[in-house]
């Protein structure tokens, strides 16, 4: 490998002659508080490489060629989500303010090593090289994001761990979950136990769906925490919700249930929106969603809703979030809510760059965007004719239609201060196996990973696919399925 070939584009990189070669004796070196991501770092080498690399104390006396973690003492410009990678003959030192920062130095090491130390079990003859040099690197974006529709397809939990560990090797660091939908109920909630035992049967075709019980949402939380990925729960609403409305009666305007549905039009479905006990509701599965979640966030949805009348939708819209601000989380939404959302709330962006008044009045009013423009970031759409899967209502996305644009600069109207970052969304309606979630999401994660984390200077898209073309092998090493676009010039 190179020093330049790491993807998203770290912000500073300087070679230098030479290279450190990991060895049988080497072991991890880590400050206090660090030492799960040295942990980490173990569990990804020794499979392949069959050393040992024992976990010790920063202070435990220096040997050369070992590994070191540190904390403190990185260059300035590293900040608290950077680091600073330093490789010679002797020694390969990553130093951060932050384990976070540490986290993103080790995925840019791995990326460094040769492809076979992803494979998982022991590759002999290896010499594990890395480059000599530099890197100082640091995310534009604070906001990188993922989404998996795990509605319209069941994703069970080892299926999302895999995920995550994906979103991890390319500093993505945010996973929305969309959990239910009209197909699905994917959560488990104790005071509305039918939404998963009934309203959990069904997805898209004639599978036979499932959810998470409580306890394998914690699993997934505490994975992609270790991971340093924070998940963004969604339930969506008014809309979206015929599972929920085939579960209990009561929520629905006539008070008779639907049958569920397993089709893959949208629109068409509503809570009652003028009884209180859908506010009721609302409030008691966001009580039991926030309670299991750390992170920040609770996504309401508020996506395509045709069977409203605008003031009917607002008033639930700005109800709704302030139920979940009162539940101590920052509401998220699709951008249709924009308008009546609650100044402090965050929009998923999901037009084109075309201007949407409502959406420049609501940053106005303190509302902020993650970006998610479908004609570069939804992964669901097919790459070019030949796609077997995907939809194609927002056109063909290629690699580089996915790459070639700059978050920064998408919305004329909006300061990018007001821009969070970006997210890549994963929709399942043609989606049958972890294999096709894949094969959708790569290589164009990589390419939106990189928008996020890389600075405006490094963007460039012949560099960027030079880049790529060597992770192919990488994830071949992985098992992972991908698609082998012709606009990548693979090696
Ligand atoms: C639009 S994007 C939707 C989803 C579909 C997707 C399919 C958005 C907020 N809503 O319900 O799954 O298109 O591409």
């Amino acid at each position: 490998m190179a020093l330049f070939d790491v993807v998203p584009a770290p912000a500073v990189v300087e070679p230098a002659p030479g290279s450190f070669t990991l060895q049988v004796s080497a072991r991890i070196r880590v400050s206090p508080r660090a030492e799960g991501v040295a942990s980490y770092l173990a569990d990804v080498l020794r499979p392949s490489t069959g050393f040992a690399l024992p976990v010790v104390q920063l202070e435990d006396g220096d040997r050369d060629g070992d590994i070191l973690l540190v904390l403190g003492e990185a260059d300035p410009r590293t900040g608290r989500h950077g680091y600073e990678l330093m490789v010679t003959g002797r020694l390969l030192v990553i130093r951060a303010e932050e384990p976070v920062g540490l986290f993103a130095g080790v995925q840019t090491l791995r990326q460094l090593l040769p492809a076979e130390v992803e494979s998982g079990s022991p590759a002999a003859g290896m010499a594990w090289a890395v480059p000599a040099g530099r890197i100082v690197d640091f995310p534009r974006f604070g906001y990188r994001g993922a989404m998996l529709d795990v509605a319209r397809r069941f994703f069970p939990v080892d299926e999302v761990r895999r995920f995550i560990d994906h979103l991890a090797l390319y500093k993505v660091n945010h996973l929305h979950l969309h959990l239910t939908d009209d197909q699905g109920w994917r959560i488990a909630v104790k005071q509305w136990p039918n939404l998963t035992l009934y309203g959990g049967g069904t997805e898209v075709g004639d599978g036979s769906g499932g959810y998470y019980e409580q306890s394998d949402y914690s699993e997934i939380v505490a994975h992609a925490a270790e991971r340093f990925i924070t998940i963004v729960p969604e339930i969506d609403m008014p809309g979206h919700t015929n599972a929920a409305l085939a579960s209990y009666p009561e929520l629905n305007e006539d008070g008779r249930a639907p049958d569920r549905y397993t089709g893959i039009e949208v629109g068409f479905s509503a809570l009652c929106v003028t009884r209180e006990l859908t506010y009721q509701f609302v409030d008691e599965v966001f009580e039991e969603v926030a309670r299991l979640t750390p992170g920040p966030y609770l996504h309401m949805g508020g996506d395509e809703v045709k069977t409203l009348e605008p003031e009917a939708y607002d008033g639930f819209v700005t109800r709704v979030q302030r139920i979940i601000a009162a539940h101590g989380k920052t509401p998220m939404a699709w951008h249709e809510a924009a308008r009546a959302a609650v100044g402090s709330s965050i929009a998923h962006y999901w037009g084109t760059a075309a201007a949407d008044a409502d959406v420049t009045a609501a940053v106005a009013r303190g509302v902020r965007l993650v970006l998610c423009p479908p004609n570069r970031t939804y992964l669901d759409m097919k790459y070019d004719d030949s796609t077997v899967l995907g939809q194609r209502w927002a056109g063909v996305v290629g690699v580089r239609d996915a790459y070639d644009w700059d978050p920064g600069s998408y919305l004329s109207d909006v300061d990018s201060t007001a821009v969070l970052g970006v997210e890549a969304p994963l929709w399942s309606e043609t989606i049958r196996s972890l294999a096709d979630a894949e094969f959708m999401a790569f290589p164009r994660l990589p390419a939106l990973a990189e928008l996020g984390w890389s600075p405006a200077s490094a963007h460039d898209w012949e560099s960027f696919r030079q880049r790529l073309a060597t992770h192919g092998r990488r994830w071949d090493a992985m098992g992972l399925t991908y698609f082998p676009s012709p606009e990548i010039p693979w090696r």
